[in-house]
């Protein structure tokens, strides 16, 4: 239970942090916590693991990959502990490789659409994303990046770090000025926490903002983003929770307290509907957003009537 409870913590944290790796963090966590688990049978274990999974799942509501992870796990079938186990280590085992493969072939996929001489725009940190461009670059592309700091936790800051390491040309803006440097660029590719039924993306916030500034300039807005980060339940109707975040990592407590009149808001994702998205690049194929459902249905596995279904009493 204690390495369990301190993935969560991480995770909640944001020491592990970004859609795709937490989807595999959980993955992995799940088939650990397996392996360890104490429980005299098979309906103890089946309830242990319930509660793993519950506390995993609550620690960022926004970011549909881990749902999606923690389903793609615990789909387990099995008659005995030892069965259970392993079971749930190959589904968990899959799951992670699946997924390193998905942000690769992503990379293979949408560096078709990058042009030489391009200047790509991203925001905050996607592995999904960075996929591409990495991908472009390699492939002897000349292409620079232009990346936002990404407040408050300047995940931008990371996404340089990477770049800087491929080599890549990358300017660093802050959030406010991405509408002033879109004159100079190219393409806009970023990454996804969740993608709706509809085709929307929810990503981190002010990512909707820069979609609509290429959108009025004309650019492309490719999203990246695995399989697993669309969400069955937006068939039902469901909205994608945005998660608000401590109000401390906006302003110190300390200063908050000196402004009796103020309050921070802190939402840490925003929506971005699919009017202002281009194309949405996968690792089955690069899609027009309007064919999310296909990628639910065909991919995940959940169509209207399963969905209905697995909801009804
Ligand atoms: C990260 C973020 C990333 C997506 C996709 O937010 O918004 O763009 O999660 O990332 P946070 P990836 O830092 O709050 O987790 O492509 O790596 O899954």
């Amino acid at each position: 239970m204690k390495q369990l409870k301190e993935t969560a913590a991480k995770i909640k944290s944001m020491e592990i942090r970004g859609a795709g790796r937490i989807a595999r963090a959980v993955a992995a966590e799940l088939r650990d916590y397996a392996q360890r688990l104490a429980a005299d049978d098979i309906g103890e274990f089946n309830e242990k693991m319930k509660l793993a999974e519950e506390l995993l799942v609550s620690t960022r509501p926004t970011a549909v990959s881990l749902p999606n992870a923690v389903r793609a796990v615990m789909r387990y079938k099995a008659k005995t502990v030892d069965e259970a186990r392993m079971n749930i280590k190959k589904l968990a085992d899959e799951f992670i490789t699946g997924s390193e493969n998905a942000v690769k072939r992503i990379g293979e996929i949408g560096a078709k659409r990058v042009r030489d001489g391009d200047t790509i725009m991203t925001h905050c940190n996607s592995s999904a994303a960075i996929s591409i461009i990495a991908a472009a670059h390699a492939q002897g592309k000349d292409i620079k990046v232009i990346a936002t700091e990404s407040r408050p936790r300047l995940q931008g800051l990371l996404t340089i770090k990477q770049l800087d390491s491929l080599g890549i040309k990358t300017s660093l803006i802050v959030d406010s000025a991405v509408r002033y440097f879109m004159k100079e660029v190219d393409l806009v590719v970023i990454g996804a926490d969740a993608v709706t039924v509809n085709g929307s993306v929810i990503n981190k916030i002010g990512t909707s903002q820069l979609a609509m500034a290429a959108h009025e300039s004309r650019r492309n807005v490719i999203i990246a983003a695995e399989t697993y980060k669309f969400s069955p339940r937006t068939i039902l109707g469901e909205l994608v929770e945005i998660e608000e975040r401590d109000a401390a990592e906006v302003l110190s407590r300390e200063k908050l307290a000196e402004l009796p009149n103020v309050s921070i808001k802190n939402p840490a994702f925003d929506v971005t509907p699919r009017e202002y998205i281009d194309l949405i690049c996968t690792e089955v194929g690069a899609i027009p957003p309007e064919m999310a459902y296909v990628i639910i249905k065909e991919f995940l596995g959940w169509g209207i009537e399963e969905m209905n279904s697995f909801t009804s009493p």
